[in-house]
């Protein structure tokens, strides 16, 4: 593939700061140099950032309760979208290295233009499915998939044109292990597929993952890979904001995305949610470059 990088320096959807620096760090250990083995060719088209001034000026009559920083997550996204619908037009295959994983609510929008039937494969110990109603915290990067779905408020569900913009149907859900009570009942009344971190253990990742190619490669026209790295455990991945115990090993982070490779069905990816301020070392950075690597055909032999 021609892989067009997108950085996205953002971390207001979340909780904590310092996920804004995992595309610096993600950068600084080597992903472009793994890359350029890997692909005919890479560029880095953009590092987005919000300035001064790009957040809009919300309405006072406009109600964000529970959404914290809604200007800011807005202004991102909106200028995400339009990048991406860019890169997807001139053919190439567009990387975005976040960020919080809010940032998939701009991902989502600006692929949508260019596929009637988008599958998202979402590698998360959430499910991002809150909306304000929902959400304990009231941090967007907790309902970004539900965004995506036209479930939230319309200013971000409207995002770079027509609403939804995925379906439930095209959604697989891998590596749960921290759902909200709105989020179950949502995966349950939409019927989203989802293979939890039990389901992992009860089949082993490789079943699961054939399971989710299978799935997804039936009606989707293209599919695009939603890794949040707090899918894989602490021990491996201690540079997230909201880490969870119970996830993914190594060896089973790195497979689901060497059988995607396999599988050659992923139109688009972005990797989220590594946080270089709570790192240990730069594990958590050096373990997104080799998914990314091991995504676009870095083998062990
Ligand atoms: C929680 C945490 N479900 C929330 N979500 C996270 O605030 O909505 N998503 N950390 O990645
Ligand atoms: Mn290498
Ligand atoms: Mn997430
Ligand atoms: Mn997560």
């Amino acid at each position: 593939p021609n892989i067009a990088a997108i950085s996205v320096n953002f971390d207001l959807g979340a909780g904590r700061r310092g996920a804004s620096h995992g595309p610096k760090a993600i950068f600084e250990a080597g992903l472009l140099q793994e890359l350029q083995q890997l692909a005919d060719t890479v560029d880095h088209v953009a590092d987005l950032r919000l300035v001064n001034d790009t957040a809009t000026h919300l309405d006072t009559q406009v109600d964000s309760t529970n959404l914290n920083y809604f200007a800011e997550v807005i202004a991102i996204n909106t200028q995400l979208a339009e990048q991406v619908s860019q890169v997807v037009g001139q053919g190439h295959f567009p990387l975005i290295i976040g960020g919080d994983h809010s940032i998939a609510i701009g991902t989502i929008a600006g692929l949508s233009a260019h596929y009637s039937n988008l599958g998202v494969i979402w590698i998360d110990a959430h499910s991002d499915l809150n909306s304000p109603d929902t959400s304990p915290s009231g941090n967007i990067h907790g309902m970004s998939l539900a965004v995506s779905l036209g479930i939230g408020h319309p200013l971000l569900t409207d995002i770079h044109g027509t609403n939804p913009k995925v379906k439930p149907e095209n959604i697989v859900l891998i590596g749960a292990r921290s759902l909200d009570e709105g989020e179950k009942k949502l995966i349950r009344s939409l019927g989203i597929k989802c293979f939890t971190m039990y389901d992992i253990d009860r089949k082993g990742m490789a079943h699961v993952m054939q399971e989710a190619i299978d799935y997804i490669k039936i009606k989707t026209d293209g599919v695009h890979l939603s890794y949040d790295v707090d899918s894989v455990d602490p021990i491996e991945a201690p540079g997230t904001g909201t880490a969870v115990k119970g996830g993914l090993h190594f060896r089973e982070a790195h497979l689901a995305v060497e059988m995607l490779h396999e599988a050659g069905i992923v139109t688009s990816a972005e990797f989220v949610e590594v946080n270089p301020l709570l790192d240990d070392s730069n594990k958590t950075s050096q373990l997104a470059v080799s998914l990314i690597s091991s995504l676009f055909g870095e083998q062990i032999l």
